[in-house]
């Protein structure tokens, strides 16, 4: 397993969704033991050494994951769909966050707001460029921009991951701004 790349996607595979695919088991923060990790890995096929792995951790474009202080744990900062607690702090959000996604769900999220669907949280983010990004994986982005001041004055919870990536529980619709795109354009 040479390319980084593929290295990290198998990774957030194990990380955040299957861990079961090598027999791993993470623990109720999310955390694998490295060694287990490096071995059950190897054991499915392509051998992968420390050296290697904290290569992917250091280089990884969007910090996908992270190192306990003694190296000895490894896990995903955001985005998984098995219950692990992250142990995020809540915090005051910026002003507005956006979030990108595709104009075959606008209608649901008209109609039920943004849901988590099979993450753990919503996922908002402080830039559009990101935001276009998050939205361009599906095809072409559409950007909603959300008020998350007026979210945390009402009681909402905002959690930022250790990549800065914002995450909430849902926003309902009322709190989403849907014709942000086409003003901009
Ligand atoms: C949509 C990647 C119907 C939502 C990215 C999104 C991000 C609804 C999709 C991170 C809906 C869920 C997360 C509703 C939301 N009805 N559709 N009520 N509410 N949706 O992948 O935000 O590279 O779970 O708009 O960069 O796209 O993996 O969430 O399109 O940071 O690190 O349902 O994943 O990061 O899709 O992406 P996702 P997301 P990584």
């Amino acid at each position: 397993m040479k390319d980084l790349k593929h290295i990290s996607k198998f990774l957030s595979l194990v990380l955040r969704h299957k861990p079961e695919k090598i027999g791993l088991t993470l623990d109720a923060n999310g955390w694998a033991n490295v060694d287990e990790l490096l071995q059950k890995i190897s054991r499915n096929g392509v051998s992968l050494d420390f050296e290697t792995l904290e290569q992917v951790v250091i280089s990884n474009d969007k910090q996908r994951f992270a190192f306990s202080e003694d190296l000895s744990r490894i896990r995903a900062n955001q985005g998984h769909t098995v219950q692990v607690d992250l142990e995020y702090e809540a915090l005051v959000p910026p002003a507005f966050l956006y979030h990108g996604t595709v104009p075959k769900f606008l209608d649901a999220i008209q109609a039920q707001g943004l849901q988590k669907m099979q993450r753990l949280h919503v996922h908002l983010s402080a830039d559009l460029e990101t935001a276009l990004k998050v939205g361009g994986r599906r095809g072409k982005p559409v950007i909603l921009k959300v008020d998350t001041e007026r979210m945390h004055a009402d009681g909402f919870a905002f959690y930022r991951s250790k990549n800065g990536v914002w995450l909430c529980e849902e926003v309902p619709a009322r709190y989403i701004n849907f014709t942000y795109e086409t003003k901009q354009s």
